[in-house]
């Protein structure tokens, strides 16, 4: 049933449509209360407002920190009207109904936005704006609470069409709109606050929705993409120039392919496929560092997602237009490179003006039943100065810089992690599988499938070092790298057999190094 409201309170900060609002309730004998700001904007129209002040007996004070905090508001929003001892509490403390809110907050995060100073910003908290929201949209059933100037229009037309009254439904639906805005209000200062403590909690506190999605990971699930406003640079603040739009695994992918680019060093591509890279490489040039991650395996490259750390040139374009290629994300692309990719409507690509900082600290979050799990991000960095030899024979300065390259791309590569790499190329991937044996066996088997397409007369792995994300539990592991032709591997090391793993290293000659640093990834 329809409440037709007597009495209304505006507080607004934006006051935009206040006036008209306020006369057309005026019109239809709806009694205006107001705060110090929106009641001088309604008087100097002409229209009769009594001010908050009067109602609840106090001045407003402590530069306003204090105006509709009073129980004469907060019990008119409150009050049950059909209940007898909300009525008596009513009549023994002067509280009358007001059925109508309309209040907008102190612009915290325009504030904010602007580059303000803390004071500002903390003045820029509004309290009594979402105490007074939450009250009236609690009590939905009596209260019609407007947060937003873009639904005045829409409270005059349902007044309009049922006597001068709001229903149920619409009165609901406000308070949803009324809860949504107070929960993002305060995920703002949440956000914002984070600098005094910034816990893995500020992830769940700052999650705004950026986008629905048309599926999730498989077309019976649903999805929406959200952002968490740090503004880091990658597929959550890039710009998309071309093609459709990203589907849940696209932008899975291209995240994991950015980050890892980001790590590596200048003039590198990370091919992307189910979030594990499937050929990454340095070159000269972005089309040699293209073509030699994509000849680590053609047959994965297939539909996946490429990424580069500086601006796509229009050759690197070309080689990558070869293939059918999802998604292409890179800090920038020359416009005759734009134009390779203009004739591939279904292929994505996405600039982001910069690369991410690989070493900033993260937050990350994954839900388990019933929970979430909350860590930092993993953002650890080897010095190669802190790196120990621990075999008879040292890695030569190439080897190092091979070693280096495998142990990144290895960091980004899911657990259990063996990456071949040779010449600033990896040569063979193993990922996810749940004994480090079989990882090496299947980056070893890759490095074969390499040789095949390069027409090699051995493995591509002959000759070339090896990196793991844990420590070889047994020699075994280390044994089938030796055999598939890797000179010097990399590992943390902390195996209670890492004497067994070191003596089997020096045996087949082997170099090896200890990060002391593990790089799980799940
Ligand atoms: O400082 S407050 O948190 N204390 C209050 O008691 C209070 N009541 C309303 N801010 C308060 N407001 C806010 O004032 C409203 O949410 C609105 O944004 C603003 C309107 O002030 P004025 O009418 O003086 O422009």
């Amino acid at each position: 049933t329809a409440v037709v409201p007597r009495r209304a309170l505006i507080s607004v900060s934006d006051k935009t449509g206040l006036v008209d609002l306020g006369r057309a309730l005026a019109e239809r004998g709806v009694e205006l209360l107001s705060t110090g700001g929106s009641a001088a904007s309604l008087r100097d129209a002409g229209l009769e407002v009594r001010d908050v002040s009067d109602v609840t007996g106090f001045p407003e004070m402590m530069d306003g920190r204090v105006k509709t905090l009073h129980p004469r508001v907060h019990g008119g929003l409150l009050a049950l009207r059909d209940e007898p001892s909300h009525r008596a509490a009513m009549e023994e403390h002067g509280i009358g109904a007001i059925d109508l809110l309309v209040v907008n907050l102190y612009p915290f995060e325009a504030t904010v936005a602007s580059g303000a100073d803390e004071a500002t910003c903390i003045e820029n908290i509004d309290i009594g704006g979402p105490a007074m929201i939450r009250a009236g949209a609690k009590n939905h059933d009596w209260t019609t609470v407007i947060v937003d100037p873009e639904d005045y229009d829409a409270l005059l037309a349902e007044l309009a069409a049922h006597d001068g009254g709001t229903t149920l439904p619409f009165r609901q639906r406000q308070a949803a709109i009324a809860y949504g805005r107070t929960a993002a209000y305060d995920a703002a200062v949440a956000t914002w606050m984070a600098r005094y403590e910034d816990t893995p909690r500020r992830v769940a506190a700052a999650a705004r929705l950026s986008q629905p999605l048309r599926y999730g990971e498989n077309p019976h699930q649903d999805a929406a993409f959200y952002v968490d406003g740090s503004g880091r640079p990658g597929v959550a603040t890039a710009t998309q120039h071309q093609g459709k739009a990203l589907s849940y695994n696209n932008i899975n992918d291209t995240d994991a392919a950015f980050e890892l680019v980001a790590d590596l060093p200048p003039m590198s591509v990370a091919i992307i496929k189910h979030a594990n890279p499937c050929g990454v490489a340095t070159g000269e040039t972005f089309a040699q560092a293209y073509c030699r991650a994509y000849d680590c395996d053609r047959t994965s490259a297939f539909g996946g997602i490429v990424a580069l750390n500086g601006i796509l040139d229009e050759a690197t374009a070309r080689a990558i237009t070869e293939i059918f290629t999802e998604v292409v994300i890179a800090p920038g692309a020359t416009d005759a490179a734009r134009a390779v990719f203009a004739a591939k409507k279904n292929l994505r690509l996405l600039t982001t003006g910069t690369l991410p900082d690989p070493r900033m600290p993260r937050r990350a979050m994954r839900q388990v039943a019933g929970g979430w799990l909350a860590q930092d991000m993993d953002v650890g960095h080897v010095d190669p100065a802190e790196i120990s030899v621990v075999t008879k024979r040292a890695p030569t300065d190439d080897q190092m810089r091979d070693l280096m390259f495998a142990w990144t791309v290895a960091k980004h590569v899911k657990s259990n992690a063996i990456v071949y790499a040779k010449d600033g190329a990896t040569v063979g991937i193993g990922a996810g599988q749940m004994s480090r044996l079989d990882s090496s066996r299947i980056a070893a088997r890759k490095a074969l499938d390499v040789a095949e397409v390069l027409g090699l007369p051995h493995s591509a792995a002959q000759g070339s070092v090896v990196a793991s994300d844990a420590f070889f539990p047994f020699a075994d592991g280390l044994m089938a790298a030796a055999e598939a032709g890797a000179r010097a591997v990399i590992q943390p090391g902390g195996s209670m057999r890492d004497d067994d793993v070191i003596r089997a290293a020096d045996e087949a000659g082997l170099a090896m190094v200890f990060t002391s640093m593990r790089h799980f990834r799940h």
